[in-house]
C-alpha cells in the first residue's frame, strides 16, 4: 500500500450493517446417542450481513463480509473442547450440539488493511422457545411440544462504524456496498428497526418461519418522530411551569429575608 493511502479521510464514517445471534433445533431422541446423548440442541452461532437473501432461508447473510472481516472468533463455554473457535473465511458461523444455554463471546478480527482493533460483542446462545403456551413457559418444554415451535432464532441488528478510515479501507469498504434491507417483509416474519447506529433490537420468531430485518417503513418513522416531539414539548411545558413556580417563591421568600432585616 503507498503511504498516501496510509492517509486517514477525517470526517468521513462508514458503516456496515450485520446481524449476529443463533437458530437452534431440537435434536431427535433417536439421533442423540450416536453423539452424546445428553446433548438435546444442534445450533448456529453466526456474524452475517444483515440483508437477507429470500430464497436462502436463513437470516441475513446476503453479502459475503469477508472483504472486510478476517476472522470471527467464537468463545464457547468452558465444557466444550477447545472453546475458542476460530473461523477465517465466510460465512463466519459454527455449528455444535449441546444441552445448555450460555453467553458466548464473539470476536471480530478485521482485515489488516483496516488498520481497526478488533471487535468484541456477547450473545446469549438461546436453545429454548420463548412463545410456548403460557402456563408452561418457564420450564423447558417436552420435546413433542417444542418441536411444535420450530426452530429458535435469536438475533441482534448492530451497524459497525469506521470513522476517519484509512483511504484503501474506504476504497475497499465503497466497492462493497451493502445489500440494502427490504421496506417490508418479503416473506416469513420481518423486524423493523431504527436505523440509529446504537440501536440493537433481537428478534425471536419460533413460529412464522424464517424472521428477516427490515428498514422501518418511512410513514412509522414519521410518527415516531412525532411522537418524540409531542414528549418533547410537554415536558418542557412542565419544567418551564415548575421553573416559574419555583421563581415566584424565590421571590416570596427575598421578600420575606428583606422585611425580617
Ligand atoms: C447452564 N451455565 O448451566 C450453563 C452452562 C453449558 C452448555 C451450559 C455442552 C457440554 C458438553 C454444553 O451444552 N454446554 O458437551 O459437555 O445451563
Amino acid at each position: 500500500m503507498s503511504s498516501a493511502e496510509r492517509v486517514r479521510v477525517r470526517g468521513v464514517s462508514i458503516y456496515r450493517p450485520i446481524i449476529y445471534g443463533n437458530t437452534a433445533v431440537l435434536i431427535k431422541p433417536e439421533e442423540r446417542s450416536s453423539g452424546n446423548p445428553h446433548h438435546t440442541h444442534r445450533w448456529t452461532v453466526a456474524v452475517r450481513s444483515a440483508a437477507s437473501n429470500p430464497d436462502s432461508g436463513i437470516v441475513g447473510g446476503a453479502d459475503d463480509l469477508s472483504y472486510f472481516i478476517k476472522r470471527v472468533t467464537f468463545k464457547l463455554h468452558d465444557t466444550y473442547a477447545n472453546p475458542n473457535r476460530n473461523v477465517d473465511k465466510a460465512p463466519f458461523e459454527l455449528t455444535e450440539t449441546g444441552w445448555g444455554e450460555f453467553e458466548i463471546q464473539i470476536r471480530i478480527t478485521f482485515v489488516p488493511d483496516s488498520g481497526e482493533k478488533a471487535l468484541i460483542m456477547y450473545h446469549h446462545l438461546k436453545l429454548h422457545p420463548w412463545t410456548l403456551d403460557p402456563a408452561t413457559h418457564n420450564q423447558i418444554p417436552p420435546y413433542e411440544e417444542a418441536v411444535k415451535a420450530g426452530p429458535v432464532h435469536s438475533w441482534q441488528y448492530d451497524e459497525i462504524v469506521f470513522i476517519d478510515p484509512f483511504q484503501s479501507f474506504l476504497n475497499t469498504l465503497m466497492a462493497h456496498p451493502p445489500t440494502p434491507l427490504p421496506k417490508a417483509k418479503r416473506s416469513g416474519r420481518s423486524v423493523p428497526f431504527h436505523s440509529n447506529h446504537a440501536t440493537q433490537e433481537s428478534l425471536d420468531a419460533s413460529k412464522e418461519g424464517v424472521p428477516e430485518f427490515v428498514a422501518t417503513m418511512e410513514p412509522e418513522e414519521h410518527e415516531r418522530l412525532a411522537n418524540a416531539r409531542r414528549t418533547l414539548v410537554a415536558e418542557q411545558d412542565k419544567w418551564r411551569g415548575i421553573l416559574i413556580d419555583k421563581e415566584k417563591e424565590l421571590e416570596r421568600l427575598k421578600k420575606r429575608v428583606a422585611a425580617l432585616q
